[in-house]
């Protein structure tokens, strides 16, 4: 199977825990999308009913309604049953990086606000230590240019997130600056002293969010319980 196979079956098994009548929150990205296409699937053809959702995105927003998905506000469909997302990096206690995606923000919000979160992913997002990719940072515009200078300054590496050479507006209208987890840090250690920063919105790292995941490898499905 490839990395887009693998995407739907992790997204399929997830299905299975959906029941009629859940309030339900919807991840972002390639691998959610495939999610929100099948869950439409089933609510089209009358296998499941009263599913009234979220959405962690503008975007999966707009999927989920060219789908036929009517979408809710977090406070119309609080507290959510099942949270249904992906991640860019899973370590072995169920520790996430999200947010490469832009998402973040939304995305942490709506998962806090579920009684269950499972993340679906392929096999390629198990790390065995969080930080081999970069660490996407919420901020606010205003103080971007300066959070840039500190970022370097502690060794971070920060990247400011551009799209068509602009940066890059998230949907909470901040911006995003990817970073680096130095080799000797742990993440968690590197997200406090982030967030001493003002202008620091939210960072990438869930370290507690998620609740189950399943992740498709070409051996089969491998399921991780917090
Ligand atoms: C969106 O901001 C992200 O948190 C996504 O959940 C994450 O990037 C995973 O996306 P893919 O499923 O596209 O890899």
């Amino acid at each position: 199977l490839d990395q887009q196979q693998l995407k739907v079956e992790a997204a399929r098994e997830a299905l299975a825990s959906v029941r009629s009548g859940m309030n339900l929150g919807l991840g972002s990205g390639t691998t959610a999308n495939e999610f929100v296409k099948l869950l439409a699937d089933e609510v089209k053809s009358g296998r499941l009913g009263f599913i009234r959702c979220t959405s962690t995105s503008a975007r999966t927003e707009e999927l989920a309604t060219s789908l036929g998905i009517q979408v809710f506000s977090l406070a119309q469909v609080s507290p959510i049953d099942l949270a249904i997302d992906g991640a860019d990096e899973i370590d072995k206690d169920l520790r996430l990086i999200k947010g490469r995606g832009g998402a973040l923000l939304r995305e942490k919000i709506v998962e806090q606000q579920a009684k269950r979160f499972i993340v679906i992913a392929d096999e390629t997002k198990l790390v065995d230590k969080l930080g081999a990719g970069v660490l996407p940072v919420e901020v606010t515009p205003f103080a971007m240019d300066v959070l840039m200078i500190r970022f370097q300054e502690m060794g971070l590496d920060p990247v400011l997130r551009l799209r068509d050479g602009r940066p890059r507006i998230t949907d909470e209208h901040h911006t995003i600056i990817d970073i680096r987890i130095p080799e000797d840090l742990d993440i968690a250690e590197v997200v406090v002293s982030l967030r001493e920063h003002a202008g620091v919105v939210e960072t990438g790292f869930f370290p507690r969010e998620a609740t189950e995941a399943i992740i498709a490898t070409s051996a089969g499905l491998k399921k991780m319980k917090r």
